[in-house]
């Protein structure tokens, strides 16, 4: 095998893998432009893409993955420390002796007759001081296409390399994508990451959540860095000036959308402005002033597409337009375009679903997801640069100066509009027992009520109660540079289910709010959870929605919040005696406050 690097424990990773997988052919993927047009090619040969209309979409290209195959596993997900008890209680363990011998033995012989390609990428602008350096190998071009657009795939990330031994090792195979055999492991101590039998996104584009959170994550707490499940945004003010914050909320809650959104006509209007610096994944370190500075490790967005649109995410659309991979959307055969629900009204008279079954519109039951053209977690993989509203500090590597943390999900009834916490360990308490509804990212049940601390219950890559301890430990070191930290809630609902809150674009509104405080600009009421705005200080200028309303969405109620404290002491409880005191202390405040209410 032609190598092209001298660094040996590259090279001696690679020949393990070769000599396990027994490739046919060995490509090194190098990031031009004409492998890339080769390899679109092939996979379109390989029948693992369908070329779309290259007028309207250039670049475009549609990938359906295995039905069986099309969200994150979580119970197959692992955590393999050396010890369990470093996995923790939100995590699944295996001994990793045990977990590599039964790997290897799936992936055994999995690439005969298969190419194996060799991925060199950094997370992070390449020779960023925060960025990091992966190797994947798979047997998927669909892998290798969607890699180069998430990810800085490059020759050069070897030589910034050099003969460290401080890069992740990811192996994915296909295998006959068997769900009985599918994993998805976790190596923190050797830096090492092996997939097996699955073809969908996160489980096998090894740079995001498995790299760039859950081995990061660990790293992080190993070398005092955080790796966030945080959006990156940056807002500039009529003046011109751009305070930037990072935002946690789980999967499919809302991330890209408030990334990129752009501000309701008034706000436009007094020149307020945002900008992407990232949708899904935060890496931040103490900068040389004292200040916590993100950065985006990724390249490109893997964002879901039902409920995209020109008027609830325009740039995310628009991010879409060219060099883009859907995977799991409808075909719409008129034009050999894609479709999704919530892209428009005009449900495609001529289409196939996501399975790629021919289509019928007059049996769309929008309550009925059976019915549906798309897959409700269908994505697009999408170059960040194609987005119009990325920022001009993304491509570089210094990171932004963060003002705000916010965390925020889906609660019908619960978490006000928006709160402040009292200081960074109120604020730390506040995302350790943050809560959501599930969604359609992961396998398994949708729209039930979990604990999901910070939006990390399925990335955090070690023990829960040791990364709340990391969290304070961070706190303290940035004493009164410290962001400050808020939460957020879109999704309260009336009495009929419907949102309140309009969302998307008018959670400008929010953000102001929030940037307001951290400037010591807007008031506030003192609640038993923490801030709370003054109603009319939220400010609903073209807005078709009443005071009344307003309140009824920041109000913090008594019995719903005692029985939220319950449910905190018993999530609490999960983390033995690694939960943090100074965390049981702010559940105690919580309750003596509600007490007094
Ligand atoms: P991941 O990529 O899975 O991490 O998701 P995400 O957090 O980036 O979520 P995304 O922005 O893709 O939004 C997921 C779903 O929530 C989409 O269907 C959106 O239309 C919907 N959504 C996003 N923001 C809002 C909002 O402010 N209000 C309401 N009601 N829905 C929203
Ligand atoms: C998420 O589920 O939070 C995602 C999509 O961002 S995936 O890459 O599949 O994790
Ligand atoms: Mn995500």
């Amino acid at each position: 095998m032609t190598s092209k690097t001298s660094n040996p424990t590259v090279n001696k990773w690679l020949q393990e893998m070769k000599d396990l997988l027994t490739p046919d052919n060995i490509v090194w993927i190098d990031g031009s432009d004409e492998q890339r047009e080769a390899l679109r090619e092939e996979a379109v040969k390989l029948g693992e893409l369908t070329k779309l209309n290259q007028e309207k979409l250039p670049g475009c290209y549609l990938h359906r993955t295995n039905p069986n195959d099309v969200a994150r596993v979580e119970d197959r997900t692992f955590i393999c420390s050396k010890t369990k008890e470093n996995a923790g209680p939100t995590n699944n363990w295996c001994d990793p002796d045990e977990m590599y011998e039964k790997l290897y033995s799936i992936a055994k012989g999995s690439y005969k007759g298969r190419t194996m390609y060799i991925i060199p990428y950094s997370m992070g602008p390449i020779g960023s001081p925060l960025a990091k350096v992966g190797i994947e190998v798979t047997d998927s071009v669909y892998v290798v296409l969607n890699m180069l657009i998430m990810t800085r795939v490059s020759l050069k990330v070897l030589e910034v390399l050099g003969d460290s031994n401080d890069w992740v090792r990811g192996l994915h195979s296909r295998c006959d994508v068997d769900p009985e055999k599918r994993y998805i492991c976790h190596f923190p101590e050797d830096n090492t990451i092996i997939s097996v039998n699955s073809g969908y996104g996160g489980n096998v584009l090894l740079g995001k959540k498995c790299f760039a959170l859950r081995i990061a994550s660990y790293q992080g707490w190993k070398e005092g860095w955080m790796a966030e499940h945080m959006l990156i945004l940056g807002l500039q003010n009529p003046k011109g000036e751009v305070k930037y914050v990072a935002a946690a909320f789980p999967s499919a809650c809302g991330k890209t959308n408030l990334a990129m959104l752009i501000p309701p006509e008034y706000l436009r209007k007094k020149g307020y402005k945002i900008w992407t610096v990232g949708d899904d994944i935060s890496w931040m370190k103490i900068g040389p002033d004292g200040r916590l500075y993100a950065i985006n490790p990724e390249n490109g967005f893997f964002g879901v597409a039902p409920g995209t649109n020109e008027h609830s995410n325009f740039n995310a659309l628009e991010s879409t337009k060219k060099d883009t991979i859907f995977t799991n959307v409808a075909l719409d055969l008129n034009d050999n375009t894609v479709w999704w629900e919530g892209l428009n009204k005009n449900l495609p008279e001529n289409a196939l679903d996501w399975k790629g079954n021919p289509w019928d519109p007059a049996k769309f039951n929008k309550a009925d997801k059976t019915t549906c053209a798309a897959h409700p977690n269908s994505r697009f993989t999408a170059p960040a640069a194609n987005c119009p509203c990325i920022s001009e500090e993304f491509d570089k590597g210094a990171g932004v100066p963060i003002s705000a943390i916010i965390f925020g999900g889906r609660r019908a009834k619960c978490a006000p509009l928006v709160y402040q916490s009292k200081d960074w360990v109120n604020g730390v308490f506040v995302g350790s027992a943050m809560a959501s509804e599930t969604t359609a990212a992961a396998a398994g049940a949708v729209g039930v009520v979990r604990r999901d601390p910070m939006a990390m219950l399925p990335f955090c890559g070690y023990h829960m109660g040791d990364y709340f301890q990391h969290w304070l430990e961070m706190g303290e070191k940035l004493g009164d540079k410290a962001p400050k930290i808020f939460n957020v809630n879109w999704f309260r609902t009336d009495d009929e289910g419907n949102f309140v809150w309009p969302g998307f674009g008018d959670n400008m509104r929010v953000l102001n709010w929030i940037i307001d405080r951290c400037e010591g600009k807007a008031d506030a009421t003192e609640t038993a959870i923490g801030y709370v705005p003054k109603p009319e200080d939220i400010d609903l200028t073209d807005l078709d929605m009443d005071m009344d309303t307003l309140k009824s969405i920041l109000k913090v109620d008594k019995d719903v919040w005692t029985k939220e404290a319950e449910e905190i002491e018993e999530h609490y409880k999960k983390f033995g005696d690694r939960l943090p005191e100074e965390l049981s202390e702010q559940l105690a405040n919580l309750k003596a406050n509600l007490a007094k209410m």
